[in-house]
């Protein structure tokens, strides 16, 4: 909790922590109203899990931004993701009555009751990177990516770039996450009419070795010649895609040409290479905006409800270029 509290008030607080069981997430400030001095905000942040290059560049992002320096008592939970032990942890950020909540959520389905539960314990929760489908007034803003746009700008560059009959197979992301829906809705959208045939698609849970072990399925299933296109919700997919797809004997890139998203700097050096042939960019440093968000909320500031960080895309040429500035 935000020390505002006189220490006239500190024996008061710590009866009212020994009462309700809160307990100090690091010895370095108190989950209740506890005494001190300071104005150091708790904030509770559920993330998804350590499943990409993405994510591991957004957690550094966001710890760095809720820092001690900035003002910060960050209490880290990474949920592996599994949706119920996501919920779990932000129950228990409530019981700790941090000051504010920030979740990445793994899917966009279930946040209802947790929410209302944020809302009526008056803790403020601030969305980073997915979306949810529960009602915007059950949270205070949200920062993230226009997923949608992701899939349709790499749904252009295929209906393009694929002018001949075109086998596809999809690498899908965690099924029910928004990332996952609205870059295969995008996506879909703009192939619509193109003479792309979607002939097969997976979920890989936005995973290295998911991606490659559904690569191998779908290698065994159609074969090398039976595949010429493979879309991948995420890099780490296509990392992955690229593993099976030089273990059957192919070229990925040349044989079986790979289009995907999040531009991490294994997905661009695999398109430098020639491996990946077009990567739409999701941009993982959203840390300094979501603290900006928090200490924004509890000001009593208004703030937007959405957010969006504009994202680019790269080819070959593009991928060169930019790769040696790259921030990760
Ligand atoms: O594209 C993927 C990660 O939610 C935008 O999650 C994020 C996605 C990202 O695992 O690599």
């Amino acid at each position: 909790m935000r020390k505002r509290i006189l220490s006239g008030f500190a024996l008061l607080g710590a009866v009212a922590l020994a009462v309700t069981g809160c307990s100090s997430s690091d010895g370095s400030s108190d989950a209740g109203n506890g005494g001190g001095s300071g104005d150091v905000i708790t904030v509770g942040f559920a993330q998804t899990g350590s499943e990409s290059g993405w994510r591991s560049a957004n957690t550094e992002s966001m710890k760095t931004a809720f820092s001690k320096d900035n003002g910060f008592d960050l209490v880290f939970n990474a949920a592996d993701n599994d949706p119920a032990a996501q919920i779990a942890a932000v129950r228990s950020f409530i019981n700790q009555k941090v000051d504010a909540i920030v979740i990445a959520p793994i899917v966009e389905d279930g946040w209802d009751d947790v929410l209302k539960e944020a809302k009526d314990a008056n803790i403020p929760v601030i969305l980073e990177d997915r979306t949810v489908t529960a009602s915007d007034d059950l949270y205070a803003s949200w920062v993230g990516l226009d997923f949608k746009l992701e899939g349709q700008k790499a749904g252009e560059w295929a209906k393009e770039t694929f002018t001949d009959p075109t086998k596809m197979v999809v690498l899908e992301g965690t099924t029910g996450s928004a990332p996952a829906n609205d870059r295969a809705e995008g996506f879909d959208s703009a192939i619509a009419g193109s003479s792309i045939e979607k002939i097969d698609s997976q979920t890989g849970d936005f995973t290295r070795d998911g991606g490659k072990s559904v690569m191998e399925g779908f290698l065994q299933k159609y074969g090398v010649d039976g595949i010429d296109l493979v879309f991948a919700h995420n890099d780490d997919m296509a990392l992955g895609a690229i593993e099976a797809i030089e273990a059957a004997g192919a070229k990925p890139g040349t044989d079986i040409k790979i289009v995907s998203i999040d531009a991490v700097h294994d997905g661009m050096q695999a398109l430098v290479d020639g491996k990946i042939n077009y990567i739409v960019e999701c941009n993982p440093l959203l840390g300094e905006k979501a603290a900006a968000l928090v200490k924004d909320v509890l000001a009593g500031n208004s703030v937007d409800k959405r957010t969006i960080v504009e994202d680019q895309a790269f080819d070959q040429a593009a991928a060169e270029k930019a790769l040696p500035d790259r921030k990760y």
